[in-house]
């Protein structure tokens, strides 16, 4: 799926700003703005807790200059499932909150003004991505089972929105909604892969088009506007002479443009020559061995909740730059499509993850007897059709944490055809992963079948909690067992929480100094092994999640506080990754 783009043949209408909203339970209207979260823009608790249906609604008018135009209205994400509704007639109902859908609107009378009213469902549960706890146990702490007072409270719980995973479930129109129009015939879609020979790029290319087949012109264009290489085909393999190439930052991350003309229409396309691949215990970029430094992150801020602020992520890529990191992961969930654009000009490799997370009930429940496999599988599809195209992204991750111990061949039977599809359906055919939870890796059939071994582990946290000289035992006699599956791991989770400000002369739980111990220890245990491809700290910075008594104000497992202040980690992270290769 292309990205709106504004150029001489096309237009785009922005539909961000101030909309209507109401609760559905509400007869009056009250402002809000688009794109960001609902939950914090209130004052009401019931903003926070919410669940079910709430709608948005505003006017707006395709001017006449436009008519004869497709005109297509996309949003680029919705969480979690929508109903778009014009001038009263339901237009599309779409499913999953993390990826784009469009509208195609193209009839519409120019000129006049149109209703759009939106319907939003926030509601998770066991068959929405990322899952829903429909029990009402405790994401965090004990809830006492047996006791019948208790048992009594988590009945009525049920089906109040828990989140089966840690991070608060913000909702709304949470990115942006446009109209683009494009001419009649036009560029439907493009699916770039690259190659190096020598010191030539090969570009393999294909463009599909709709419409009534005219001239067709597919053009490489450098940085200084040249054209480096061109054809007529829909279809083909072109050669860069003398090619530059995309490099992870600090190198250069040289960008193209591919300058697509198609009748009226036209479509330009930025792209890196690049290639990944697994070679032994190495991912190679380009050729050369890559190791993974940089955080997991979220999309989170105290005000806009989960909404797209490019404000925010362009510091936090220049936060990256300052820690020394090279890349994340879109923890939990795709991120909004404007950061993958700042990572191919910036060099930062991404590790794309779906939103399947969740998956795991303890060994209380089957999850993969949901019957979610489908649904997961088209997520799967729609995040490679619209990211496939980024240098950025140099492997998908099928999901977060599943329960891969008290399942196990459920487990892999699940996630092995995930991961097949992948395969299958990328056409960079980039390395695929799953990531792992801490759980007994040795009856674990999944994660050792994936391209790279990504593993969370929390050695010294919630297991072995304080004593960080047994806890690197621990992680150095799991890494053995890794050693001997022989493939690339990267440790994709390790973390401390660290209260911003709170210090202890004496390293404890908590305190700035602890975080920074936790993190060296684990560092050392890491350092011993050349099958490591990767440390991803948890977390870039605090973030919101659901209140429990594990959390206090969110999770401050951050090298950044939540308003991006550096904690001594920081300090640390950014040294040692000036040299750790
Ligand atoms: C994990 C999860 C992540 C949590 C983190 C934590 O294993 O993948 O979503 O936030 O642990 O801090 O507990």
């Amino acid at each position: 799926m292309l990205y709106p783009e504004e150029n001489k043949v096309r237009t785009v209408l922005s539909l961000d700003g101030i909309w209507e909203f109401r609760f559905a339970d509400e007869d009056t209207w009250r402002q809000i703005y688009v794109p960001a979260s609902f939950n914090n823009q209130f004052t009401e608790p019931k903003a926070r807790s919410y669940c079910g249906i709430v709608e948005y609604r505003r006017s707006f008018v395709v001017p006449f200059c436009l008519k004869g135009q497709r005109c297509i209205l996309r949003f680029d994400s919705v969480t979690h499932n929508a109903e778009v509704h014009v001038d009263g007639n339901l237009m599309k109902s779409h499913r999953g909150g993390f990826l784009p859908f469009e509208v195609d609107v193209s009839g519409i009378e120019c000129g006049v003004n149109h209703v759009l009213l939106v319907r939003v469902d926030n509601r998770i549960n066991n068959h929405t991505l990322p899952i829903g706890n429909e029990t009402g146990t405790a994401f965090f702490g004990s809830d006492n089972p047996g006791i019948p007072s208790v048992e009594h409270g988590k009945s009525r719980l049920q089906g109040s929105n828990l989140p089966n995973f840690d991070f608060f479930n913000y909702a709304g129109i949470n990115r942006s909604v446009r109209i683009y129009t494009t001419p009649q015939s036009f560029i439907e879609d493009v699916s770039l892969v690259t190659s190096i020979d020598g010191d030539d790029g090969i570009v393999k290319y294909d463009v599909s088009t709709s419409g009534c087949g005219g001239p067709f012109l597919f053009e490489v264009v450098g940085e200084d506007c040249s054209i480096v290489a061109s054809s007529k085909n829909h279809k083909g393999c072109l050669r860069i002479k003398g090619v530059r190439t995309w490099n992870p930052w600090p190198w250069e991350p040289y960008l193209y443009t591919a300058r697509i003309t198609y009748c009226d229409d036209l479509y330009e396309l930025r792209f890196g020559v690049r290639t990944v691949e697994i070679s032994g215990h190495s991912v190679l970029v380009n050729g050369r061995p890559f190791y993974f430094k940089g955080p997991g992150k979220h999309e989170d801020s105290p005000i806009r909740g989960r909404g797209v602020d490019q404000c925010l992520s362009l510091k936090d890529i220049n936060l990256l730059h300052w820690l020394n990191a090279n890349s994340f992961r879109t923890s939990h969930y795709p991120y909004d499509e404007t950061m993958y654009q700042l990572c191919d000009r910036e060099g930062i490799l991404v590790v794309d993850e779906l939103p399947a997370v969740g998956l795991n009930f303890g060994g209380a429940k089957n999850p993969y007897k949901l019957g979610n496999g489908e649904y997961h599988r088209s997520l799967l599809e729609e995040l490679i059709a619209r990211d496939k195209n980024h240098p950025c992204v140099v492997m998908w991750s099928l999901g977060n944490e599943p329960d891969t111990e008290h399942f196990p061949e459920d487990a892999y039977d699940y996630w092995h055809s995930l991961y097949l599809a992948a395969h299958e359906k990328d056409p960079q055919n980039r390395p695929v992963t799953m990531v792992c939870c801490q759980n007994d890796y040795t009856k674990d059939l999944t994660t050792k079948t994936m391209d790279v071994v990504c593993i969370n582990r929390y050695y010294g946290w919630y297991n072995l909690a304080g004593n960080l000289e047994i806890a690197k035992s621990a992680l150095e006699e799991e890494l053995e067992f890794w050693r001997r599956v022989d493939k690339p791991l990267i440790l994709s989770e390790y973390g401390a929480d660290a209260i911003p400000g709170m210090h202890s002369i004496v390293p404890e739980m908590f305190s700035e100094e602890f975080q920074v111990e936790y993190l060296k220890a684990m560092n050392s245990i890491l350092d011993k092994y050349d099958f490591i491809a990767g440390e991803q700290p948890w977390n870039f910075a605090d973030f919101d999640t659901q209140q429990g008594p594990m959390r206090a104000g969110g999770n401050h497992k951050g090298l950044f506080s939540r308003d991006r202040t550096p904690k001594m980690a920081a300090y640390y992270v950014r040294e040692r990754w000036k040299t750790v290769m």
